[in-house]
This record gives structure tokens, sequence and C-alpha cells, in this order.
């Protein structure tokens, strides 16, 4: 990964920039190391080359732009330049594999509690990784682990969130309408204080997780998907049912017409 890359467009009102985010930052230690860069192919693919160089728990990668932004099953993640937040955290949770839903959970539950805050937005969680307003997607995440046997060697947490962009934007074929914060309030939302309010949250969370808190309960409660008739689509057999909850592992739990019990651990959901 080319580190030097740190030319770009010139500094606007609402740019991002080490200086900017170091100056207003309230955390210890996520984001005290920090590269921001104006344009990358994706901030998750830096953050794993400097895992795997043994960067430090809480280091941030950040960027305006993404030549080859990422979501799940590498689909494309697409922001406009300057548009959005997009970054990665590395972090290195005393977690087995089986268990990095709950580093989406911290996730989500901080940018939830950051757009609630910064912007007055009450938003809802989607299972697995989507953050949601009135069925439109707002922001989504993106876990990449590296394991060694039983134990997560490091945890990748990749988050896009829609901040000023036009949905009409983005392509017309996404798997579910998307809407910004502009869309939503109205006006432009300021990226900055929203970024530092998102990484005072995240590491309050993930000292939590540390310490042995699991964010299950709350990131439960908060899943528009429960109680809902699903569709569900994903690595097995295509099924309809009605998500009951999720277990300890974040996992989805669906009862299909039959009163069987079906436990999905990855796919997309439909609500219906
Ligand atoms: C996600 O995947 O939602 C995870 C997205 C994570 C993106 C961040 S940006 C910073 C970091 N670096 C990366 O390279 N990635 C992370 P998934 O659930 O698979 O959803 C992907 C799907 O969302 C795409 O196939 C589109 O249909 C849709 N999509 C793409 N861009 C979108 C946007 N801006 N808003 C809403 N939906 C979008």
């Amino acid at each position: 990964m080319p580190l030097e890359a740190q030319e770009g467009p010139q500094p606007v009102p609402d740019s991002l920039s080490t200086q900017a985010i170091a100056a207003g930052l309230t955390t210890t230690f996520l984001g005290r190391n920090l590269l921001y860069r104006p344009a990358t192919d994706s901030t998750n693919d830096d953050a794993r080359w400097l895992a795997l160089r043994g960067a430090p728990a809480g280091m941030v990668v950040i960027a305006d732009h993404q030549t080859r932004g990422r979501g799940r099953l590498d689909r494309r993640w697409h922001a406009p330049s300057g548009s959005s937040l997009l970054l990665s955290v590395i972090l290195r949770p005393a977690l087995e594999p089986r268990q990095v839903q709950q580093v989406t959970m911290i996730c989500g539950l901080a940018l939830v509690e950051a757009l609630a805050a910064q912007v007055g937005l009450e938003v809802g969680l989607k299972w697995p990784n989507d953050l949601v307003v009135a069925g439109a997607k707002v922001a989504g995440i993106l876990a990449e682990v590296g394991a060694s046997g039983e134990c997560l060697d490091y945890v990748v947490a990749g988050m896009g969130l829609n901040v000023n962009l036009d949905p009409e934007q983005l392509p017309g074929s996404l798997l579910t309408p998307a809407t910004s914060l502009s869309r939503l309030v109205g006006h432009q939302v300021p990226r900055l204080p929203l970024l530092q309010a998102l990484l005072a949250a995240l590491e309050r969370r993930y000292v939590a997780l540390e310490g042995g808190h699991s964010p299950h309960s709350e990131w439960s409660a908060r899943l528009v998907t429960v109680g809902r008739r699903v569709q569900v689509r994903g690595p097995g057999p295509f099924l309809e049912g009605v998500a009951i909850g999720v277990d300890d592992d974040g996992a989805l739990l669906v009862r299909l017409a039959d009163g069987s019990l079906e436990r999905i651990i990855a796919g997309d959901v439909l609500l219906q």
C-alpha cells in the first residue's frame, strides 16, 4: 500500500485532515494513530495491510474517496468524493472468530449514538450490518478478520456513512433504497464533529467489550429486523419466515412456516 499518497484536493470548509481530526478528538487511543488519505482503493484494504504489519488497536484509516470501496461479498460501496464518512478501524479484541459480529454490533451502536447526539436522528439497525431510517440505508459496516486458530488476530471494522449526498447520485440497482443525513435533515451536515463523536462512542464501547460487556442486548433491541416477516438470501437456500431474534453470536433466528427454526449466520435480509 503506497503510504505516501497524501496529495489531493485543496482544503474546503468541511475537509478532513489528520490535524483537524486530532484537534477535536476526545479519545484516549482510538484514532490517535490516524492515516487520512484524500483517495485510496479501499480503507479496509489499507487497514488490513497495516494490521498485518503490526498496527496497534485503535488505528484509523479514513478517506474522502475510494476507487474500490467494498461491501460484503466484494460488492461495491459507492460514495461521491467528499460526500461521506469512509473509515476503517483496526481492533484487536479478545474474541473468537465466531464472535466477530460483536464488533459489528459496537460499530452499529456507536454510529447510532453519534447520529442521535450530533444530528438528532433516530436510526435503526438492520441485521446484520446496516443502519436504516424508514427502510432506507444510511450506512453499512464491513468487519473483516484476521485469525490464527481460535484467536482473532485483528478485526478491520469498515464503516461507510452517507453524509452529504443525494441518493440519486448512487446507482439505481442498490440492494436496499439509500438515503443520507443531508437528505434526512434537509441541510448539509459537517463531517468532522460527527466523526469525532463516532470515534469517542466506539472507543467507549470497545473498552466495555474488552472488559467483558456484551453489546448483544442493546444491539438486538435496536434491530428493526426482529419481529418481522423476512426473506433471507444467503450462501444457503432461499428462506422465508419470521425473524424471532438473534443469538449471542449475532446469528439471526428465523421461524419457518413449518415451525422449524433456522439459524442464519450470513446473508441479506429483505423485510416484508
Ligand atoms: C455494506 O455491505 O453495507 C458494508 C459497506 C462498508 C463500506 C465501508 S466504506 C469504508 C470501508 N472501506 C471499504 O472498502 N468498505 C468499508 P453490504 O451489506 O454488502 O452492502 C453493499 C450493498 O449496498 C451494495 O451492493 C449496494 O447495493 C449498496 N450500496 C452501495 N453503496 C451504497 C451507499 N452509499 N448507500 C446505500 N447503499 C449502498
